[in-house]
């Protein structure tokens, strides 16, 4: 009887290992501090290890006030250390506050860019930026027809050449996004940018849940390393507090046979664009649209088809002359 316990006990022994093995296996992504942000914020007065800030930009024990609820304010904050990780994702605790109820903005910006600490138009940062942007846009600028309500988050691809339109909220140069209430509350709110093999996926945490709720994911989105991680915010006429209060960087893991840190040397790319909404100054687009190479494709298969008949046709009235020639 005892030796079936202690069988028993083995087992369950066994099994256990067994399971905690699997939990360390799924751990694999870990935290990477040189681009992760927590309090308490500051060092003794040196500022805060890894991170510049610029702007109005204000640093309390609790969190990083990017802009106070005033008019016509820009606030950045920068990691100090390129991201030399090719497969991460970024955790960002948020707030948004303010005293008004229906008239607010602008709204603030995560970035993954090659240019950091450089005031500019786009919520506090730089336009014709090179890398990723997740702007969570508190202000619909009303220019237009809009398919969706604001707040509303957003990602946009750039290799330095475009421009983020405000006057359309950036629409026609937008990969994704969703609609998100995350102003005025009182608990936590967060947002997750993921970016592994090459996929985005933006998530948040905005109802207190402690678990994500997804708001977009696409693939095909080529960042090189070697970026820097920030996040700004800007007011305009309208205002709100946009205070940082965590940030949390993961490195998640690359597929076999792929090195973790690599591709330095590539151009930001966005394979997929949504179409544009209310974007009427575009040229015209050089390359041929689906339909029509679709069309072409389908005359092009119907020429060799034709060509096909046609010389089966003639071999045939060969062969038969020829017989008729033997007899
Ligand atoms: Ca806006």
């Amino acid at each position: 009887m005892a030796s079936l316990h202690q069988l028993h006990i083995a087992h369950i022994l066994l099994l256990l290992a067994t399971l905690l093995r699997a939990a360390e296996w799924n751990t694999k992504d870990f935290l990477k501090r040189e681009h992760s942000l927590t309090k308490p914020y500051q060092s003794a007065g040196f500022g805060i290890p890894n991170w510049d800030f610029s702007g109005n930009t204000m640093v309390t024990s609790n969190y990083i006030r990017l802009t106070p609820d005033q008019r016509s304010k820009r606030g950045t904050l920068w990691n100090s250390v390129p991201c030399k990780t090719r497969n991460w994702e970024l955790q960002v605790q948020f707030k948004v506050t303010g005293t008004t109820k229906e008239l607010f903005g602008d709204g603030f910006a995560i970035w993954y860019a090659k240019e950091r600490m450089q005031d500019g138009p786009v919520f506090g940062s730089k336009d014709m930026f090179s890398g990723l942007v997740i702007i969570a846009d508190t202000y619909s600028n009303h220019n237009g027809p809009h398919n969706h309500n604001h707040p509303y988050v957003s990602a946009m691809v750039n290799n330095g050449t475009m421009s983020y339109d405000h006057d359309r909220d950036g629409t026609h140069t937008t990969i994704g996004g969703c609609e998100v209430k995350f102003r005025n509350v009182a608990h936590e709110t967060w947002l997750a940018i993921r970016y592994e093999n090459d996929k985005l996926t933006v998530s948040h945490d905005l109802q207190n849940k402690n678990a994500w709720a997804p708001c977009f994911s696409i693939d095909g989105i080529k960042l090189p390393t070697g970026y820097y991680f920030g996040i700004t915010a800007a007011t305009g006429d309208l205002s709100d507090n946009h205070d940082v209060i965590t940030v949390k960087t993961y490195e998640l893991d690359t597929p076999a046979g792929v090195s973790k840190d690599e591709r330095a040397d590539i151009l930001p790319a966005a394979e997929y664009f949504e179409p544009p909404r209310d974007h009427k100054e575009d040229p015209a687009p050089s390359s041929l649209s689906g339909i029509k190479t679709f069309l072409l494709l389908m005359f092009g298969a119907f020429c060799c088809v034709v060509c096909v008949v046609i010389g089966i046709m003639i071999y045939q009235n060969q062969q038969e002359n020829s017989r008729k020639r033997f007899y």
